[in-house]
């Protein structure tokens, strides 16, 4: 029951490797951490990023995956395109199942990586994943399409190379997905909360969690808007709330 993340450290844990793994640990799965970047910041901004080298993300890589049998992975902060390309080339290697979260903007509206990261995205790491789950922000980036309606979701959906969940944070609530080809709207409640700073990181991660729970990916990503509209009802402190 072993999974990991490959993503970026917040030290104030509510997004990152540190939120991963707090998610994982509330739905019942072992996760490792393997870390891109380190960044000071707490739930209201981030003041800044250092990135580790692509070198030393692929020796913690290979040493977890010398230990342990892993297949569904995610990734969140990958900060340069070098790194993008490291996990494609791991994907194939370990054979992994890996949804991608294809963090370039965070909840707060601040830039989490200073390089456009859309394109190496899009060539090396996308086509190679289960599933991305990009917010309407991250979606336009990738695709080039703007969103401001359901409409514009689906068509920028269409346009992205693995299966996708659009996320409705920013779209009134409106979840879009294109699973297998089939496209699902499922629209939520949006709760008024003061914190939302790592909703997209637990969302990914308890998505994996699922999966390797033995959910199928359509109800994978349905049980977890349930997670994460608990743990948004909870202050966003969704270990506190566990649903196993
Ligand atoms: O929620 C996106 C995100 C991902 N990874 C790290 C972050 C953030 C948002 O702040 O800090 C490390």
């Amino acid at each position: 029951m072993i999974v990991m993340s490959i993503a970026g450290i917040d030290p104030s844990a509510g997004a990152g490797v540190y939120a991963d793994l707090k998610t994982f640990q509330a739905l019942g799965v072992y996760g490792c951490g393997v870390v891109t970047a380190l960044t000071a910041q707490n739930p209201n901004k981030v003041v800044s990023t250092k990135a580790i080298e692509p070198a030393y993300v692929q020796e913690q890589i290979d040493i977890i995956l010398d230990a342990y049998d892993i297949t569904y992975v995610k990734t969140g902060m990958l900060y340069s395109p070098e790194i993008i390309k490291l996990i494609g080339k791991k994907i194939d290697e370990y054979n992994l199942k890996c949804v991608v979260d294809p963090v370039m903007i965070a909840t707060s509206g601040g830039n989490l990586t200073k390089s456009d990261l859309a394109n190496a995205l899009n060539k090396y790491l996308l086509p190679k994943a289960i599933l991305t789950t990009p917010n309407i922000f991250e979606a336009q980036k990738l695709t080039g399409i703007e969103i401001k309606s359901k409409e514009d979701a689906i068509k920028a959906i269409k346009k992205i190379p693995c299966d996708c969940l659009v996320t409705g944070g920013h779209l009134d609530g409106i979840n879009t997905l294109n699973i297998d080809g089939e496209i699902i709207i499922e629209k939520q409640e949006l709760l008024k909360s003061d914190n939302l700073h790592g909703t997209g990181c637990n969302l990914s991660s308890a998505i994996v969690a699922y999966l390797q729970k033995g959910n199928d990916l359509k109800t994978s990503c349905f049980k977890s808007f349930d997670y994460v509209y608990e743990s948004i009802k909870n202050g966003n402190y969704g270990t506190l709330i566990a649903k196993i």
